[in-house]
């Protein structure tokens, strides 16, 4: 047999183990053993059934994603499935840990599947902007039904294993010994005598399918894809597997995988798949980590319950101390209610919302938290305020308690500076709303402890976030150039541009929203002060704001929003208050097109990327890839602005930033050297080599 793939007897029963750590993808070297061990068992006249299961810690969970985009290697998978198939001896996929994509193709090549209780199955395909391409746009309909299969591959999204057995995707499910079930499973089905009808030849579900309803689900769904074409092809091959013949199903199904996979959307998907776990290795693996039991919070207002809910929702104790009882209350309060509208949403059980609200422990007084291995603040944004908070964190902190800044801005050297302990601090920059979000910026000061750094980039993980290290600097990696993007707003305004018509333009690139909706939805306060604590101006939004049209919460800001609705309405007084603003500059206003806006918002944006790597603040390129795509909205199907300037063209975006740095001469158009070294050699690891 092959170190991948091996084969052993249970009675006559014979069980294939695929052994190809870590998660059993279906590479080429577990293919073409797999595909022998199959064609011998199936003329093997011992054998009466055949079981195929998995060791380690879960069956197989795709296809090679490494593969894609170079030379297939035969037999693909594909041709695994169909021999398989074809069996007449009944076979049996034990399932465990997360079959998904290929993993439960292959399964669905069984006459029958069985899984572990705690178990997941899924075709998560989309997610990298494909579609199943084993043949599970085919199948799965025939088992769960052409509706429950079309939401499954659209969303991407697994399910569990009694979820999985109530559709008719397995047929039975077992605790404990798995294997041992299994084979007994597959002994009674061959005493039971067949024939055992393979998936492809199960039509009764799809004969019952409504293809109206059908249709009306798959155009909500497509209504969702914001110009992601891997969905919209999803929901065709699903359909396809109702009106076409199995073959023709399998065909089609393979002329759409094809399309998708050589596409650019596929490729930046794929690139995040991976520089998410790129990112989320953090310092090196061998470090030791800092065992964390219980976490404090400081501040109970809307970073600090977020960031408290995100830990409980990891199963850690939580202290949360507040200035007063009444805020502390106050702050509970929202975190209960919070609860209660995931449990009144169906996200989460009343017993878990229960078990953890009981994980809280409220306090007013510095002293409860000196039982506590980390301790996160998130106070006010204001140096000399988080200073004092961090001195009286190093009066009542245990020795080798982390000490953890929400700061979105502020220099953490400072802050460290402001104890007696700067290699037990770091900065944990959370995104709103916390307990949501899924980016954590790790600030690593200078003097941050490598195991203090890896031990909260592993907790990140351990906790659902997307962990990125990132350097000091003002506003870290997101921030900092979310100021590149948006420094031309409002010069676009006056030079004639208007709020919709910028928004339009991120919104067509695949943005969830515009800037000036974004602010809108922040509140335009929030700025507004910070540029008040610095000095800074910007006319029209200061304007805006001292008319206190803070944005969706006062009704208006940029947009009008009427009667409690968050739906973004044109306001000609905004209109008129910019080209008043225009007129006192002197400025007259133009038509501004869709490429000069991209020029002068997505460029600085790749631009100060570029700074940032020079500078070490971002470790990779592809970092900033997952900040953007994690934090801001970036769309995923354009893989980041890193991974996006490949695709724009980085000379083009070097030419327009150069002629935009001569009309202007503000030094966010000054092209970094890394992108005019991007430009010349094609890849960003390529341009920073010396
Ligand atoms: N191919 C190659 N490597 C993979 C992989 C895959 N499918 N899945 C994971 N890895 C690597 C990953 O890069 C990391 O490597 C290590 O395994 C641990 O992963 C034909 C076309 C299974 C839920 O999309 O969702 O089948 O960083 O850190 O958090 O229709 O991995 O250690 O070097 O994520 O425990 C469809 C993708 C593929 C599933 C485990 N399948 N994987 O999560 O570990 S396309 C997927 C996951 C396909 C067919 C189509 C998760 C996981 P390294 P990890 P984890």
């Amino acid at each position: 047999m092959s170190d991948f793939v091996s084969v052993a007897s249970d009675g006559d029963v014979a069980v294939v183990t695929i052994d190809n750590p870590p998660v059993n993808a279906m590479s080429f070297h577990v293919r073409e053993p797999l595909h022998q061990a199959l064609a011998a068992l199936r003329d093997d006249p011992s054998v009466a059934a055949i079981v195929i299961a998995c060791a380690g810690r879960t069956f197989v969970a795709g296809a090679d994603i490494t593969e894609f985009g170079k030379p297939v290697q035969q037999p693909e998978l594909r041709a695994v499935i169909a021999v398989l198939e074809a069996i007449a001896k009944p076979t049996v996929a034990a399932i465990h840990g997360t079959a998904l994509g290929g993993g439960l193709e292959l399964a669905l090549g069984c006459h029958f599947r069985v899984a572990d209780s705690k178990a997941k199955l899924g075709l998560p395909e989309v997610k990298l902007g494909l579609l199943p391409g084993g043949g599970g746009t085919a199948r799965l309909p025939r088992l769960v039904g052409a509706e429950k299969a079309l939401g499954m591959i659209v969303s991407g999204a697994p399910i569990g294993a009694a979820e999985a057995l109530e559709a008719g995707l397995v047929d039975a499910m077992f605790d404990g010994d798995l294997l041992a079930q299994t084979v007994r499973f597959a002994s009674e089905l061959v005493v039971k005598g067949g024939p055992f009808l393979p998936v492809r030849n199960r039509n009764d579900r799809l004969g019952k399918a409504d293809l109206a309803a059908f249709d009306r689900q798959a155009a909500e769904l497509a209504k969702k894809a914001r110009g992601l074409e891997a969905p919209i092809a999803c929901a065709v091959a699903v359909r396809n597997a109702v009106t076409l013949p199995f073959d023709e199903t399998l065909a089609a199904e393979r002329e759409l995988f094809l399309n998708l996979v050589a596409g650019d959307q596929s490729r930046a998907q794929r690139h995040l798949f991976f520089a998410e776990r790129e990112a989320a290795k953090g310092p090196a693996k061998d470090l030791s980590r800092r065992k964390i039991a219980r976490v404090g919070v400081i501040g109970a207002g809307t970073m600090g319950g977020g960031i408290a809910m995100a830990f409980a929702n990891g199963g850690f104790p939580v202290t949360l101390l507040e200035t007063s009882e009444e805020a502390l209350q106050r702050g509970l309060a929202t975190i209960d209610k919070n609860y209660a509208v995931s449990v009144a949403r169906g996200s989460l059980a009343e017993d878990a919302k229960r078990e953890r609200l009981g994980l809280f422990k409220g306090s007013t007084d510095y002293a409860d938290l000196a039982d506590c291995d980390l301790i996160v603040e998130a106070v006010f944004e204001e140096m000399a305020v988080k200073q004092e908070v961090f001195g009286r964190l190093d009066a009542v902190a245990k020795p080798g308690a982390i000490l953890a800044t929400n700061t979105s801005y502020l220099d953490v050297n400072a802050i460290a500076a402001s104890t007696s302990r700067a290699q037990d601090v770091v900065g944990l920059h959370f995104f709103s709303p916390a307990n949501v979000m899924k980016l954590l910026e790790i600030v690593r000061a200078e003097r941050t402890a490598p195991d203090a750094l890896a031990t909260v980039v592993e907790l990140a993980r351990g906790i659902g976030k997307v962990p990125v290290v990132v350097g000091v600097c003002h506003g870290f990696v997101g921030n900092r150039m979310l100021a590149a993007r948006g420094a031309e707003s409002e010069a676009l305004l006056l030079e004639g541009a208007t709020p919709s018509q910028v928004d339009r333009v991120f919104t067509e690139f695949g943005w969830p929203m515009g800037p000036f909706q974004m602010g809108d939805l922040a509140g335009l306060d929030i700025g507004w002060r910070n540029r008040k604590a610095r000095g800074l101006t910007a006319v029209i939004a200061d304007a805006l704001c001292e008319q206190g049209r803070f944005g969706q919460k006062t009704g208006s800001g940029f947009y009008r929003y009427e009667n409690g609705s968050r739906t973004p309405v044109p306001d000609a007084e905004v209109e008129a208050l910019i080209r008043a603003k225009a007129a006192e500059k002197g400025t007259t206003p133009r038509a501004i097109g869709a490429d000069e806006i991209i020029e002068r918002t997505l460029y600085p944006l790749v631009n100060e990327g570029a700074k940032i790597l020079e500078e070490g603040i971002a470790a990779r390129a592809s970092d900033i890839d997952v900040v953007w795509v994690n934090g801001y909205g970036f769309p995923v199907g354009k893989g980041g602005p890193m991974f996006w300037a490949g695709l724009e063209g980085a000379g083009k975006i070097v030419e327009r930033l150069e002629y935009w740095h001569q009309h202007t001469d503000r030094p966010i158009f000054q092209p970094a050297t890394l992108l005019r070294r991007f430009a010349e050699t094609g890849s960003w690891e390529a341009a920073a080599r010396p």
